[in-house]
């Protein structure tokens, strides 16, 4: 097992015994060509779905020893996480201390047990977004499913019922309304990082744009198969 991996399991079960202090990345806080909002704007594709509680599933597949497909109450039934994490958004706003409450991706991988081979993870949401992640990303202590935004159920346009939240990287990596996580042997890009977007999408490095030749874009529907 990776060092990093364990110091980020460790910070995360500080932060489940309710001992830990926020996450902090940078002295300076604010990323580069990022300004603070108080508000939190809404960005999606044009459309934002309905997504009940009933109809709700989240299926983990792919590499994985344990492949689930988790119902909303299975789902609440796993270990509940809460998280205070900054955003960053590409177009330049970012709000400071949102606190989230949902379960671990850690949780979540402990559960379907990712395979030796699984490298990267491909998101699926209800509305077709489609966004894609390093599991070495992914594996930290401060990313989540969540269902609940500062005390709140998610709001559907937020992405009720449940959104993926990865502080350490632009907001479109975080798939609202999500429907399915794919493990991978290799990466597969997703909507945003097919038009243009950094793959990487490092708020840290001003890492917003794609910086080789720009990805062909399929001509039809988001996303690539999988
Ligand atoms: N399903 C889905 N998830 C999505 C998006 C989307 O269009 N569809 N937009 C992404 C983008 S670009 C951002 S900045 C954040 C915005 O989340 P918010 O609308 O809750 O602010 O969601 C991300 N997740
Ligand atoms: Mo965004």
């Amino acid at each position: 097992m990776k060092a990093s991996y364990l110091a980020a399991k460790e910070r995360w079960a500080r932060k489940m015994a309710g001992t830990a202090r926020p996450t902090v990345r940078s002295t300076d806080r604010l990323p580069p060509g990022q300004r603070l909002v108080d508000n939190f704007p809404v960005l999606d594709l044009g459309m934002q779905p309905e997504v009940t509680r009933d109809q709700w599933r989240l299926r983990l597949h792919g590499q994985v020893e344990n492949p689930v497909t988790l119902d909303w109450n299975t789902f609440m039934a796993l270990p509940t996480f809460r998280d205070t994490s900054d955003f960053h958004c590409v177009t330049t706003w970012s709000q400071f201390d949102m606190t989230w409450e949902g379960v671990a991706f850690l949780t979540l991988a402990e559960l379907v047990r990712p395979r030796p081979s699984a490298s990267h993870v491909f998101f699926r949401a209800s509305d077709g977004y489609t966004t894609n992640a390093r599991l070495d990303d992914l594996m930290d202590d401060d990313v989540l499913v969540a269902h609940s935004w500062n005390g709140q159920p998610l709001s559907r346009e937020h992405g009720a019922p449940a959104r993926v939240v990865v502080p350490k990287l632009y907001a479109w990596k975080g798939a609202k309304w999500v429907r399915e996580m794919i493990f991978l042997d290799r990466d597969i890009l997703g909507f945003w990082e097919l038009r243009g977007y950094s793959n990487t999408a490092d708020p840290w490095t001003d890492d917003r744009f794609m910086k080789e030749e720009p990805a062909r874009v399929p001509s039809s529907g988001p996303g690539q198969k999988v």
